[in-house]
Formats: structure tokens, C-alpha cells, sequence
């Protein structure tokens, strides 16, 4: 067998060898492949010897070419397998620049703050303007001045989220009644949206933390006429002009008389049923004592409606969880 061609295979398959074991990630290794294994390669110079190999030494030649040629090509595959993903030939640029750009997804506005906007649009055609107070409240704001004494199982531990024995988070969007009236003289028209927070189980239409928007309309001369009249031109304008309304005789302790107010939905196969909104009524006088307002003088209006009830039943929601799952599918639909 010729020898010299025996050990130039020698020599390669060590050579080979070692610029593999050398050629780190991706771009090393394919041009270890072009080297060796390519066209041009040292594979394809050592067969074309072949052919110089003088007769009776061919085939023992050839076998050793072959056998040289399988063990680069399975030191390769090996190498390459070993490396994973970070050994494949680099797949040109991953970005193509001259593609148009993808959208970002934009968010928007909450259906919940989408609703408040929107009731206070309607109110504010009626000449309320808009109140705010805060969520941690005082004992004299959430319940002394509202008319709810000490005793009242309203205070109950179980009904609210103390912090301390005096402070709170506030339970209704009454409070804010007293803010405005500690501070100003009637005539007042005011509406104040905001987060109110319960204890209350969680089911599918009660959460611990919701939404309410309060109302109150303190003048000379304010009647339940006037109240009833409001709401019934809210709800219309709301909900449409075929949505009536109802006022049940209730108890609140800051109003007198009290009222729950009601809508009448038609369903599609004919059937209707009366869904409760909120609760209104006649600001009770302790109320106005409370906030030294001359009760001979004037008289007024308060409502306090739930606002998740509200986008619930204008967009026929079954489950009040499904506004604060933070679910973009959802959501996206408003
Ligand atoms: C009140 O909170 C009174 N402050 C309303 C009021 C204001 C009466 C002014 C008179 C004068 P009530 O507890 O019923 O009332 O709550 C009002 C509305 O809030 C309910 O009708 C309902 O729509 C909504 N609501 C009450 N509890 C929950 C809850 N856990 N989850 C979602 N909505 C609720």
C-alpha cells in the first residue's frame, strides 16, 4: 500500500481533529466544515489522490479514504449535536429591516371608568358637578354624621375593613355627602363616583372592593318629585328611552323617606324582570344638623347607585369577576 498516502490520511484525520476540537460556535464550525468536508475541501483532494494509486493498492486505499471520510463527517455531526441550536450555521439576519413595523397593542380606558365618564356626562347636563373624597375615612364621615349611631349594626366589624377602631375604608360614597355640605352653603348639586369596599362574599354580583357614584341636591324647595324625576332621566339616558323605573320603599339611616331604585328589563323571549341600581331618599334632618345646615330652610335629595351593577346590566356581563380579572380578551371588547 502506498505508504506516503497512508500517512498524509494520518496526518489529516489528527489535524482535523484538533481544528475541531478548536472551532468554538457556529461560524468556526462551518468553516471547519468547508475546509475538510466541502467541495474544495481536504475530503475531495484526498479522493482525487485515489485516483493516482497505482492499481493493486486501490482498494485498500480506497477503504481507508472511505473510513477517513466517515469519521470527519461523524466528528462533525457529533460536534455539532453537542452544540445544539448555538451550532447551526448562523441563518443570515434574524430581523428583515425593510418589513413594515408590527402595531403595538394599545390599551384603553377601563369599561368601569369608561361608565363613570359617562355618567358623569349625563349628570352634568343636569348641572352636577363632580366630588371626590377619600377612601380611608373617619368613624364621623362614614357613619356619626350620616346618621348611623354607635350602636348601628352597620359599624359591625364584619361589614367593614377597619384599619384602626376610628378609621376605615369607606363602605358607601355617602361620605362624600358630608365633605361637600361640611363645606359649603346650598344651593349644592354635586355627583361623586368612586371605590367603595366590603367584606361581603364574593359571587357574581358582589365584590369586597366596587364602585359607586353618589348624588346630592340640596335647595330651597327639593322634593322626591325632583329625585324621581333625576333618576328616571338618568336611567334613560343611560340605558335608553324604553328602560323604566321603579322606587321601592326602603331604610336608609341618612335618608327620610328611603328608596331603592329599580329597572325594568325585557328580556328576548318576552319574559321582564326589576334589577335594583342603588338607594335614594330624602336627606334625613339629622343629617343636616350634622353639617349645620338651617333644616326649616332647605330640603334635598341624595342616591348612592352601584356602578358595576350598572355596566353589567347595559352590557349584559353575567359575572361582576370578570371586570377585575384583568383579562385583555375581555376587556378589549369595550
Ligand atoms: C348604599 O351604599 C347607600 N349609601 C346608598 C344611598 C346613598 C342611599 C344615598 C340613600 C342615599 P347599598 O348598600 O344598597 O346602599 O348599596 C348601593 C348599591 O351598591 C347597591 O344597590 C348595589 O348596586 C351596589 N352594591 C352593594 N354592595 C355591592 C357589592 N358587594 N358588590 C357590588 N355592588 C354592590
Amino acid at each position: 500500500m502506498d505508504v506516503a498516502f497512508v500517512d498524509d490520511l494520518n496526518q489529516l484525520i489528527s489535524q482535523a481533529t484538533d481544528d475541531l476540537a478548536a472551532a468554538g460556535g457556529s461560524d468556526a464550525l462551518e468553516a471547519w466544515r468547508i475546509k475538510y468536508l466541502g467541495g474544495k475541501g481536504a475530503l475531495k483532494a484526498v479522493m482525487q489522490r485515489l485516483k493516482k494509486v497505482p492499481k493493486d493498492q486501490k482498494a485498500a486505499a480506497g477503504k481507508a479514504a472511505n473510513e477517513l471520510k466517515n469519521t470527519l463527517q461523524a466528528a462533525y455531526d457529533q460536534t455539532v449535536a453537542d452544540l445544539g441550536d448555538a451550532g447551526q450555521p448562523a441563518a443570515g439576519p434574524a430581523i428583515d429591516v425593510t418589513l413594515p413595523g408590527d402595531k403595538p397593542t394599545i390599551g384603553h380606558v377601563h369599561v368601569i371608568t369608561q361608565t363613570i365618564n359617562e355618567i358623569c356626562d349625563i349628570f352634568g347636563r343636569m348641572g352636577f358637578e363632580v366630588a371626590t373624597g377619600p377612601e380611608v375615612e373617619d368613624d364621623h364621615h362614614n357613619f356619626e354624621a350620616l346618621n348611623i349611631p354607635p350602636s348601628h349594626p352597620a359599624r359591625d366589624p364584619l361589614e367593614n375593613f377597619y384599619i384602626t377602631e376610628q378609621t376605615m375604608l369607606r363602605s358607601q360614597t355617602s361620605t362624600v355627602q358630608i365633605r361637600v355640605m361640611e363645606h359649603r352653603q346650598p344651593p349644592i348639586r354635586v355627583i361623586s363616583p368612586g371605590r367603595v369596599y366590603r367584606p361581603d362574599t364574593v359571587d357574581a354580583t358582589h365584590s369586597f372592593m366596587f364602585h359607586q357614584v353618589e348624588g346630592l341636591y340640596v335647595d330651597e324647595g327639593v322634593t322626591m318629585a325632583d329625585l324621581k324625576t333625576c333618576l328616571d332621566q338618568f336611567v334613560k339616558a343611560y340605558f335608553g328611552p324604553d328602560v323604566a323605573t321603579r322606587f321601592r320603599p326602603s331604610f336608609f339611616p341618612f335618608t327620610e323617606p328611603s328608596a331603592e331604585l329599580d329597572i325594568q328589563f325585557h328580556y328576548e323571549d318576552g319574559s321582564t324582570k326589576w334589577i335594583e341600581l342603588g338607594g335614594c331618599g330624602m336627606v334625613h334632618p339629622n343629617v343636616f344638623e350634622a353639617v349645620d345646615y338651617d333644616t326649616e330652610k332647605y330640603t334635598g335629595f341624595a342616591f348612592g347607585l352601584g356602578v358595576e351593577r350598572l355596566v353589567m346590566r347595559k352590557y349584559n356581563i353575567p359575572d361582576i369577576r370578570l371586570l377585575f380579572a384583568g383579562d385583555v380578551r375581555f376587556l378589549h371588547q369595550f
